[in-house]
């Protein structure tokens, strides 16, 4: 498309002028994010090269076809070679003047992607101006501030040793009313599915390794020795056992940012997918006790996060946070979920809490990034034990018209599971705090689709979701509605139907 553009540009100028066009023209070609400012002396940018995967902001959908009758796990495999081979093409291309930029001090901090074709730097003034002459470039967005919580250390970074898991089904004495309500217990009993085989990884702000239900389904990266400060498995993060700080840049994920009272947010997460039973109890407290969890922290470096959740297998990739205001900026973490996607991973955001109150945001902008994206994201609000909505629950539509994205309206959020009055695991591993939020919504999602996928590892993200619309309880007004999407959705039916999925 660039070349094609290049020749057309050219014949205009051709007839309109007898100059041949100067090398500026070329730069021109380039689509620079608005938000950029052109003489600053620091910006931090992402590149897109020409070449993606997904050819343009339409291309999800058309490529869904491509894969019928295929299974997830030989299609990841796949997608990864594709994708690494045309970052490897692009940069091939362009690395000689890449390394004079950084020689030269115009660019640094440089980090090269593969789920998106491109690379992220902070550039100044004449680096800006460079990166668009560099071969095969496209695109250059401004990456929006980063994101850097810091607090106090909780709890070891690693764990010495991982505790057998206590989890038996027949040794279940008792569950909270949320796990009930979603009918988990009734797979574990009926099928026997408690999410073996699936790792859910839980992208979040702050996480406390040691608490009992969650040490036992805590992932482990094998190739990793923890602790002695060398990246063992070369994967280019130090330590990276089971998890990591793609924004600090550490393998130290105790850094808390949100605690209610004895709440440490990332952790009630991942219990309510993964935990196993309450400290010294049989009270079951995860939807798939079974699975595994894989903690990460990095809005700033979602490149690096998503990209390292796929390769340790990653099958959910949950997200308890909203971002708002982020401008064209959106578009890139677009494209790194859709094509993550085809990796075989599927992504979930709670709906965000903006509906009322002090957080009260006007419709398309209640459902923020990373829930507002179509298609690739499921987009998660809720209930409560009523089975009404907490007014606080964000609200659909949502809007994209972006440069790249032209969809206009879209229909948002796209389910509904529970969000009011959850209990949340304490940092010693009793439940005891009762807690509100779509924080919630969208790990009691992961906690489903881990059953799912540990009872057909073959499916592909989207046929989940086809399995969750056709599955789900239609609550709120009638057909999807902007409150609660397709509806109320099961562990249950949505298993059962996984069952009976036919390729
Ligand atoms: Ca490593
Ligand atoms: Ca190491």
């Amino acid at each position: 498309m660039a070349k094609l553009n290049t020749i057309l540009i050219a014949f205009v100028f051709c007839l309109s002028c007898t100059s041949q066009p100067s090398s500026e023209s070329l730069e021109n070609e380039v689509w620079l994010d608005p938000a950029l400012i052109t003489n600053a002396s620091s910006q931090s940018i992402v590149v897109w090269f020409e070449d993606q995967f997904l050819e343009n902001g339409n291309s999800f959908l058309e490529k869904i076809g491509d894969f019928d009758g295929q299974k997830r796990g030989d299609v990841r495999e796949r997608v990864i070679s594709l994708l690494k081979a045309k970052s490897e093409r692009s940069f091939k291309s362009a690395e000689n003047k890449i390394s004079e930029l950084i020689e030269n001090g115009s660019i640094i901090q440089l980090k090269k992607h593969w789920i998106v074709n491109g690379f992220s730097c902070v550039a100044d003034e004449e680096g800006l101006k460079e990166i668009q002459n560099l071969p095969g470039v496209a695109k250059v967005f401004l990456k929006q501030p980063p994101f850097s919580p810091t607090g106090p250390d909780m709890g070891p970074e690693y764990l010495e040793a991982i505790p057998s898991s206590r989890f038996e089904i027949e040794e279940v004495e008792e569950y909270p009313w949320n796990i009930e309500k979603i009918r988990a217990p009734e797979v574990w009993k009926s099928f026997g599915f408690i999410g073996e085989g699936t790792l859910n990884v839980v992208h979040d702000f702050g996480f406390k390794l040691d608490i009992p239900p969650l040490a036992e389904t805590i992932y482990v990266n094998e190739d990793e020795i923890p602790g002695n400060g060398i990246d063992d498995d070369q994967n280019g993060y130090v330590d990276d056992y089971h998890g990591f700080d793609f924004d600090g840049g550490s393998a130290n994920l105790n850094n808390p940012f949100i605690r209610r009272v004895t709440v440490i947010h990332g952790n009630a997460c991942a219990a309510m997918i993964s935990g196993t039973f309450a400290t010294n109890t049989n009270q079951a407290i995860g939807i798939a006790p079974g699975s595994k969890w894989a903690p990460v922290i990095g809005a700033s470096n979602i490149e690096q996060a998503v990209e390292w959740a796929i390769e340790q297998g990653a099958d959910t990739y949950s997200m308890s946070f909203s971002q708002p205001n982020l401008g064209e900026y959106r578009t890139h973490w677009r494209k790194v979920m859709e094509q993550g996607t085809f990796c075989g991973v599927i992504f979930i955001s709670g709906a965000g809490n903006f509906a009322a109150g002090s957080n009260e945001a006007p419709i398309p902008v209640q459902m923020r990034n990373p829930e507002d994206i179509p298609n690739a994201v499921l987009g998660v609000a809720g209930v409560g034990q009523d089975g009404n909505r907490p007014v606080f629950s964000s609200q659909g539509p949502v809007e994209w018209n972006t440069n790249y994205y032209k969809d206009g309206q879209v229909n948002k959020p796209d389910f509904a599971t529970l969000n009011f009055q959850i209990s949340c695991v304490d940092p010693e591993g009793n439940l005891s705090n009762m807690s509100s939020g779509n924080s919630f919504a969208g790990p009691h999602m992961a906690g489903i689709v881990s059953l799912m996928l540990s009872a057909n590892p073959d499916l592909f993200p989207w046929e989940v979701k086809e399995i969750l619309k056709k599955t789900a309880e239609d609550i709120g007004s009638p057909g999807f509605d902007f409150q609660s999407g397709h509806g109320f959705v099961n562990a249950y039916d949505a298993v059962t139907e996984a069952l009976n999925w036919k390729k």
